[in-house]
């Protein structure tokens, strides 16, 4: 099952690079170059992932004690301490509150971290990235630890602790890799934002893993032809290099 979604994230990524490539993106960022342009706060820094090399990856951890019996500062990766929730929504243009979960039962957002990146967009072309919440706390509490993308300060959360997870071999558990997509329905300046905040309290750990970020003009084309396009650049180039 999981060799089946590798495979499957692989061929996904395979096509999305070549089509990314071919059709003119304006970004396709696998931060092999670091965080580049990205601007971030909080523990933010380039790891290597055991199948997508270097991605880019957010924790929720201080510089403290934040999993004990694990040493301070286990799970940060940076040597940067996570930030407060209310400096994430600020540096997004969020209004003060909106990443807390459910503020009339005091369920608040803590600390973490973001990262985000402006792009000139137009209507039809789409965002795309691959994502993996990673997490120490225990999938028993709904509304936990959770991770976020946002497309000009609209969130969409991505999985959150009460998701079903599997054993990861940093974190306790993951998600496992997820492909996002969004079509821009105008043309426009964006401000694309990823974060992974602490709920409840500053403890226990949880990170966001973010890789092959791209803004590509395709007109959502089905797998079928994707396929055939990539072939076709494929055949191209190797049509370019014989001469
Ligand atoms: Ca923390
Ligand atoms: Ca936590």
């Amino acid at each position: 099952m999981i060799l089946k979604k590798v495979t499957a994230v692989f061929v996904a990524l395979t096509m999305t690079t070549l089509t990314a490539s071919a059709l003119a993106a304006t970004s396709n960022d696998g931060f092999d170059n670091g965080l580049g342009a990205w601007t971030h706060l909080g523990d933010v820094s380039v790891q290597a992932d055991a199948f997508l090399g270097n991605s880019a990856l957010l924790t929720t951890a201080s510089r403290g004690a934040d999993d004990f019996p694990a040493v301070a500062g286990a799970f940060n990766f940076s040597g940067v301490a996570a930030v407060g929730s209310a400096e994430i929504e600020g540096s997004l243009g969020l209004a003060t509150g909106v990443l807390d979960p459910d503020l009339d039962n005091f369920v608040f957002a803590s600390e973490g971290s973001v990262m985000y990146k402006t792009f000139s967009v137009l209507q039809g072309e789409r965002l795309g990235f691959l994502w993996d919440f990673q997490t120490n706390e225990s999938a028993s509490l709904q509304g936990g630890d959770y991770a976020f993308v946002s497309i000009n300060g609209e969130i969409t959360r991505l999985d959150d602790t009460s998701s079903e997870l599997k054993v990861s071999n940093v974190f306790a558990r993951q998600t496992w890799y997820g492909l996002f997509n969004h079509t821009f329905t105008s043309d426009g300046v964006v401000t694309v934002g990823f974060g992974v905040v602490d709920v409840g309290d500053s403890a226990v750990s949880s990170a966001l893993l973010i890789d092959n970020v791209f803004i590509a003009a395709v007109p959502e084309p089905g797998m079928g032809l994707l396929m055939s396009l990539g072939l076709g650049v494929l055949g191209l180039a190797g049509i370019r290099r014989r001469k």
